[in-house]
């Protein structure tokens, strides 16, 4: 069995469908602290979880002896900012329980998934590589940076496969985002689809590194799937589908509903946290590794982002 903790997440919902459709819903058990807001009869087996509740978490590992676990559960950037220690004591500790369990229950594999948030003011900001300066300035990017070193730390003392991408912004329509700095680029659809207009808490020419989630559950599970000996990097890879700014994102938009306007508020305390962040990712480790390739770039997201909305 694999279970999927944050199942209730932007990323957690599509990647249990998904695993669904590949290894039978029976086998896919969804753990979150609350039940999906979708109509649940239809779901598969279900758990209360909260993960910084390990005897809870124990009991779910005995119960299941899960294969593969996959660790989504986290405070991201802009709500961490709002709750520091809360955000600091999940992202860290809901880690370390994770692995620690798995340890003890020889998980075969475990995922957990970084941030483009690791890279502070002082990382390259074009094509940041693979390694370099981190100094991270969010608790998210943080607890992040942190995570990595801890998944790297595992791997190389205790043997145990634990997988990490570095997500940049993740665009999807299925489920609300998750209180991102990135999150503008989500909502900007829906108003454009409800009143031809957005006002964008980043500024237009605020360029990040973005990615459909089409293709960040596709990455995740080919990686998850990739021979052990083909996995060069154990702390977490960069990975990108495209960069673009509000302006360009608009512009794109504006195809589709030409009256389209958008505007922008007044400073808001993510613009720090995006300014921070690197413009473009460079992710040949993955492409070279795993044969890593996005499929969807800023046209193809945005007709299927407007023809799922729509219906
Ligand atoms: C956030 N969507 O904005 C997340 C992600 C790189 C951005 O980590 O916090």
């Amino acid at each position: 069995t694999i279970i999927v903790i944050g199942s209730n997440g932007q990323i957690g919902t599509e990647l249990v469908s998904e695993l669904r459709k590949i290894y039978g819903d029976g086998q896919v058990i969804a753990c979150d602290i609350r039940r999906p807001d979708y109509d649940i009869k239809n779901a598969g087996p279900f758990e209360f979880v909260n993960v910084l509740e390990k005897d809870i978490l124990k009991n779910i590992f005995q119960k299941y002896k899960p294969t593969q676990v996959y660790l989504l559960a986290a405070l991201l950037s802009a709500t961490g900012e709002q709750n520091p220690k809360l955000a600091w004591d999940l992202n860290m500790n809901g880690l370390l329980n994770v692995l620690d369990l798995a340890l003890e229950y020889k998980t075969q594999r475990i995922y957990w998934p970084s941030s483009i948030a690791v890279f502070g003011p002082n990382s390259p900001k074009d094509y940041t590589p693979q390694y370099c300066v981190m100094d991270p300035n969010t608790v998210y990017g943080i607890s992040k940076l942190a995570g990595e070193r801890w998944c790297e730390y595992y791997y190389q003392k205790y043997a145990i496969d634990v997988r990490s991408i570095r997500y940049p912004g993740l665009i999807s329509w299925k489920a609300a985002p998750g209180g991102g700095t990135t999150d503008y680029a989500i909502h900007i659809f829906h108003e454009a689809l409800k009143k031809e207009s957005y006002r964008s808490f980043l500024s237009a020419e605020t360029e990040l590194p973005m990615m459909y989630m089409d293709d960040a559950i596709r990455g995740t599970i080919e990686l998850m799937d990739a021979p052990a000996e083909k996995i060069s990097i154990r702390s977490s890879y960069n990975l990108t589908g495209m960069s673009f700014t509000p302006e360009i994102l608009a512009e794109e938009i504006k195809k589709h509903i030409p009256d389209f306007k958008l505007t922008y508020t007044e400073y808001d305390q993510r613009q720090a946290i995006a300014s921070s962040w690197p413009r473009s990712i460079d992710d040949g480790q993955a492409r070279m590794d795993w044969a890593w390739k996005p499929e969807f770039d800023l046209a193809k997201m945005t007709v299927d982002m407007f023809n799922n909305l729509k219906r």
